[in-house]
C-alpha cells in the first residue's frame, strides 16, 4: 500500500475524541480557538470553541506582514461556518488554515507554496493549498489533533499524487519494482486515430484487482493508460485510499464519470443543473469536476477532472485525462484546462463534488 494510505490508517488510531483533541492541541500549541466574525453573505453561523482551562491565549509574536503563510499558524484559531456546502473554515490571523466539509473526507490545508506547471501550457498554478483526506467523512466537529499533525506536513497529498501522471511526469516505482506513477497515456490508439476509453487504474498498473464480488483483469493493451475516470480512481482510490467499486453502490468510488457525478463518496459542491454553473466560489482544490463535453451520449456527464486552483492568468485550472492530450494534463493542447472563458471544457462544465 501507499505511504498516504498507511498514514491514514495510522491517523485513525491517533484520533482523539473531539473535545479532548481540541483541548490537548490548543494547550500544546499555545493557541486558543475563539469566536470570529466575518461579514459574509454566505455565512450562516459563527461558532466559538471555548478555550479550555489549560489553554492560554498566547498568540505567536511573528509579524504577519513579513511571514509567508506557510507552515504553522499565527494567532488564535477561529472557526467560521459556511453553507452550500456546509463547512467549517479554521482561520488564523493570516487567513484560512483549513476547510472541513460536512460529509466529505477531503480537507484543504494551508501549507508551503508550490508551483504546478506542465510543458503543455504557459500557465502555472502557484498554490498554498494541500489536499488531505480524513479517515472518515467530516461530521461537523474539527479534530484539532488531526489538524495539528498536518499543519506543515509536506508529504505527498492528493494534488501531488495527481500530478504524478501528467505529461512529462517521471516514472515512479514501489519497493517491489511496480511502476505506480509516471506520464500516462489515455488508452490504445484506434484505427480512426483517436484513443480508446476503458483504461482503469489497474490497467495502468498491469495487475488484476479484487472487488468484493468480482475480480477485474488488466487489459494488456491498456498498460500505462488511464482514461478520465481511471485517472481519478488512481489518484483518490488506489493512491489515496478511497474504496472503489465497479458497480455503483452509493458508497465507493464508481468506474464512470457519470456514475461519480451521481454517487461518488462525499458531497455535491455544485449541483448539476444541466447548464454551466454561474458561480465557482465554493470550489476547493481537489474537488471532482464534471463535464458534458460530448453529445455522443446526449446530455449525460461524460468527463471528470480534478480542480487544481487559480492559474497565473487568473483562470480556474483543472487536471483531467483526455483523449486528445493522450492522458492526464493541466495543459491547453486541443482544449484549455480552464473553467473560465469560452473553451470546450469551460462551456461543458456542469457540476462538482468533494470526495
Ligand atoms: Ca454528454
Ligand atoms: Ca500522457
Amino acid at each position: 500500500m501507499t505511504s498516504m494510505a498507511a498514514r491514514m490508517r495510522k491517523g485513525e488510531s491517533r484520533l482523539l475524541r473531539p473535545a479532548q483533541g481540541a483541548a490537548l492541541t490548543a494547550g500544546l500549541l499555545g493557541f486558543a480557538v475563539v469566536a470570529f466574525a466575518v461579514p459574509s453573505a454566505e455565512m450562516t453561523a459563527v461558532s466559538a470553541r471555548k478555550p479550555s482551562a489549560t489553554s492560554t491565549p498566547t498568540a505567536t509574536t511573528t509579524n504577519p506582514a513579513s511571514t509567508a503563510p506557510a507552515s504553522g499558524t499565527t494567532g488564535a484559531l477561529r472557526e467560521q461556518r459556511l453553507a452550500s456546502p456546509d463547512r467549517v473554515v479554521v482561520r488564523d490571523d493570516l487567513g484560512p488554515v483549513a476547510t472541513f466539509t460536512v460529509g466529505s473526507r477531503t480537507v484543504g490545508l494551508r501549507g508551503p507554496q508550490r508551483t504546478f506547471s506542465e510543458s503543455t501550457t504557459t500557465a502555472r498554478v502557484i498554490s498554498t493549498t494541500w489536499v488531505r483526506l480524513l479517515a472518515q467523512p467530516f461530521k461537523g466537529t474539527v479534530d484539532y489533533g488531526w489538524l495539528a499533525a498536518r499543519i506543515g506536513d509536506t508529504s505527498e497529498d492528493v494534488l501531488e499524487l495527481a500530478r504524478q501522471y501528467v505529461t512529462g511526469a517521471p516514472e515512479r516505482r514501489d519497493a517491489a519494482g511496480l511502476r505506480i506513477a509516471g506520464d500516462a497515456s489515455y488508452g490504445p490508439l484506434q484505427a480512426d486515430g483517436t484513443r480508446a476509453e476503458g483504461s482503469d487504474f489497474n490497467d495502468y498498473l498491469g495487475m488484476h484487482w479484487s472487488y468484493r464480488t468480482e475480480v477485474d483483469q488488466p487489459e494488456t493493451d491498456q498498460f500505462g493508460a488511464l482514461d478520465c475516470s481511471g485517472y481519478v480512481r488512481m489518484v483518490f482510490g488506489h493512491r489515496a485510499g478511497i474504496s472503489m467499486t465497479l458497480q455503483p453502490d452509493g458508497l465507493a468510488l464508481p468506474r464512470r464519470a457519470v456514475q461519480m457525478s451521481d454517487s461518488a463518496p462525499g458531497v455535491v459542491v455544485i449541483p448539476d443543473s444541466g447548464t454551466r454553473p454561474t458561480s465557482l466560489a465554493a470550489l476547493l482544490p481537489g474537488d471532482l469536476i464534471f463535464f458534458d463535453a460530448s453529445t455522443d451520449d446526449g446530455t449525460l456527464i461524460d468527463h471528470v477532472g480534478i480542480y487544481l486552483g487559480i492559474d497565473s492568468a487568473g483562470a480556474p485550472r483543472f487536471l483531467s485525462s483526455r483523449k486528445s492530450a493522450d492522458g492526464p494534463t493541466m495543459g491547453d493542447i486541443r482544449g484549455r484546462s480552464t473553467l473560465s472563458g469560452t473553451g470546450l471544457y469551460a462551456t461543458a462544465f456542469r457540476a462538482a463534488r468533494r470526495v
